[in-house]
């Protein structure tokens, strides 16, 4: 072959030349040991001696062209090639399905609002064991065995003397046995009782406050609930005691509110009464005091629970407590701003 014939060939190869790979196997061809242009620059000696010099310098000076189109080719292939994998393994994130969005439960949101609510008066959030000890859950609160109140709050029990907490006030005797006065807490958590209707959930949330301090009056009791209530349902809610009975404190109130939905007008809400019963209260029995190690003859307090799924179920206008626990999706989206 001639140097022109083969710079046609050449020419011709490398631009239908595709790939890396093909490239290099054509650089082989050409430049290679054996390839084709070492083959004719080793035909030289067949050349008469004063063609040779000018014959070796075409042959180079096609070498050289030849070296700076591999090059360009080789950049040109190596940039298709990344382009093209570029194109091909690109991972496309916006087809992915997207997590759905949570949103807080209305139940999460009532104790969250309590609970601010409550440090902004200068109380601790204090929480504990679900599981207690039927000393701590009764006998400490001044519910004997074989008493009525035991029955009140069926419980669930684990052994004879360990049970599913009935209430979250077992928290509040463990903290008087351990700390002295004054105290200034509350506990909010899951409670539970063998209950179950559109308005009792074997389990639910409840947040209990307790106060032990000197000289502590029912008057303290209300204007702190009085405080919470205008804030959880409106600054013209008002706030009613009316007597009733707990082992745990004397004297005992129940604590009704001014209907959220109507004013106090009366409504379907509040059964035409206008008062929407919120929680139960009252001065903390000496004998509980006592029984923590309190000396009740110079510390007093009072102390109340508040039914958090109540509150929720006031504050959202929702009709059965069982919705809270059956988790669907469309229901617990609604609340949360
Ligand atoms: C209700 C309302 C109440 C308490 C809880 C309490 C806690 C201690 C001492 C005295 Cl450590 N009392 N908590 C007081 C009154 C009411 O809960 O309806 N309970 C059955």
């Amino acid at each position: 072959m001639t140097i022109a014939e083969i710079k046609t060939e050449f020419y011709n190869a490398i631009t239908n030349c595709k790939t890396v790979s093909e490239l290099q196997d054509l650089k082989v061809k050409y430049l290679g040991k054996t390839g084709e242009l070492t083959a004719v620059l080793k035909s030289i000696k067949d050349l008469p001696a004063e063609e040779r010099p000018s014959f070796g310098a075409k042959v180079n000076e096609l070498r050289k062209e030849m070296e700076s189109c591999f090059g360009q080719r080789a950049e040109l292939l190596k940039s298709e090639e990344m382009q093209r994998r570029l194109r091909e393994e690109k991972v496309d994130i916006s087809l992915t399905s997207y997590p759905r969005r949570g949103a807080l439960h209305p139940v999460t949101l009532v104790e969250r609002e309590i609970c601010d609510l409550m440090i902004a008066m200068g109380f601790e959030v204090l929480s504990g064991p679900e599981i207690e000890t039927d000393y701590y859950n009764f006998q400490a609160l001044n519910i004997p065995e074989d008493h009525p109140a035991r029955d009140m709050q069926d419980t669930f029990y684990v052994t004879d003397s360990i049970l599913l907490r009935t209430q979250t006030s077992a928290m509040q005797a463990r903290l008087m046995e351990r700390k002295n006065p004054p105290l200034k807490v509350v506990c909010p958590g899951k409670v539970y009782r063998s209950d179950s209707d559109a308005s009792h959930s074997p389990v639910f949330h409840q947040i209990e406050g307790l106060v032990v301090d000197k000289n502590i009056t029912l008057c303290d009791l209300k204007g702190t609930l009085e405080y919470l209530a205008s804030h959880l349902f409106g600054a013209n809610t008002k706030v009613r005691f009316r007597p009733s009975f707990f082992p745990f404190t004397e004297p005992s109130v129940e604590v009704d509110v001014t209907c959220s939905n109507c004013g106090g007008k009366g409504c379907s809400l509040c059964k035409g009464t206008g008062w929407i019963e919120l929680l139960g209260a009252g001065m903390v029995n000496p004998v509980v005091l006592e029984n923590c190690g309190i000396d009740s003859t110079k510390y007093n307090g009072y102390a109340f629970g508040i039914g958090m799924d109540r509150v929720a179920m006031i504050k959202y206008g929702i009709p059965d407590i069982r919705l809270f626990f059956e988790n669907d999706q469309r229901f617990l989206k609604q609340f949360s701003k």
